[in-house]
């Protein structure tokens, strides 16, 4: 068996900046030798996907616009995708948004609007992808979603994208479900608290760092690395008989009671 991701390719959504863990996982998947697409929210981020793209060896990638919000965006950054690179063998999707109001106080106050937003971006939008991306992957192939503890259980502040993250959960074993019969596994990794720009500004965070610190069967954070590689195991035949599963890459602590 050849783990080697040679000749294939993998689109990568959700890189901001280089402490994005869509960057760990691109730099995971070009060490094995993938050649990598790039989509980006909105023009504000291309420039510094490309600058850090530029930074990879013999780089070949590609890149496109993709708000998830659209549908017919979605619809149209992979028929472009298909014409530019045909088949395509995975994708990692690592987005998630929630409004600042909601990440703080109680859940209880949060507002429909806000309560639909988070659930839009951060789990709907696995479906349209995963619809948009499966008829690419002819050869079948793999789709990776970043999870949280704090879809499991009530993690403070964490509130609607907790939510959110419980209905991605299951979307992500519902959809392995349904992509099954083509060869197409559906993961999720869910990660221990990363310091990225997701997470700025986030109240308390630091704290969090902390207690992992102290508390973790490991005694210690992970890092962008160590999610690559296990997205780069997700979206290889390394795990070929796993699919429907979440993998927990956070030191261990969600095995505390
Ligand atoms: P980043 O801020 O680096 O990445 C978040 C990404 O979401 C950005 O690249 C952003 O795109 C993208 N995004 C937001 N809205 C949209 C949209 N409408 N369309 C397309 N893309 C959008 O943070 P992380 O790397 O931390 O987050 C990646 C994933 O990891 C998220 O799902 C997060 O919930 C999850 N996660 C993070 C943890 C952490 O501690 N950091 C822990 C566990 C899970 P753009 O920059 O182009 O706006
Ligand atoms: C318990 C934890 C800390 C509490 C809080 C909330 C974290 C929520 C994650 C969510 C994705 C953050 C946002 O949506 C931030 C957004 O409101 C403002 N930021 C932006 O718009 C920036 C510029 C862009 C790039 O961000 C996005 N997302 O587009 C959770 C911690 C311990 C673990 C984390 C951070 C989990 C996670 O899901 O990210």
């Amino acid at each position: 068996m050849n783990f080697s991701l040679k000749g294939r390719t993998y689109v990568v959504m959700g890189v901001a900046n280089k402490r994005s863990i869509a960057w760990g996982i691109a730099r995971s998947l070009h060490a094995a030798g993938a050649r990598l697409v790039f989509t980006y929210a909105s023009e504000r981020f291309e420039k510094s996907v490309r600058e850090l793209a530029d930074t990879l060896e013999d780089d070949t990638s590609l890149f496109y616009e993709c708000d998830v919000t659209d549908d017919d965006a979605v619809t149209k950054t992979f028929e472009d995708i298909k014409n530019d690179v045909g088949t395509i063998h995975g994708l990692a999707h690592c987005i998630a948004f929630a409004k600042k109001e909601d990440l703080q106080g109680e859940f209880v106050d949060t507002s429909r609007d806000g309560y639909l937003l988070a659930h839009n971006i951060s789990a709907y939008s696995l479906v349209s992808v995963a619809r948009a991306a499966a008829p690419l992957m002819t050869e079948g192939g793999g789709i990776v979603t970043l999870t949280y503890l704090g879809g499991e259980r009530v993690v403070k502040n964490y509130n609607v994208m907790g939510v959110a993250k419980a209905s991605l959960d299951a979307t992500m074993k519902y959809l392995a479900n349904d992509l099954g019969k083509d060869a197409i596994r559906v993961n999720a990794i869910s990660a221990g608290p990363i310091r990225t720009l997701s997470a700025k500004g986030v109240g308390e965070f630091s704290t969090i760092l902390k207690k992992i610190e102290a508390d973790a069967p490991l005694r210690r954070t992970v890092t962008q690395e160590e999610v690559g590689d296990t997205a780069y195991y997700l979206l290889s035949d390394l795990s070929r008989g796993v699919t429907g599963e979440i993998i927990h890459v956070d030191s261990g602590y969600n095995i505390l009671g």
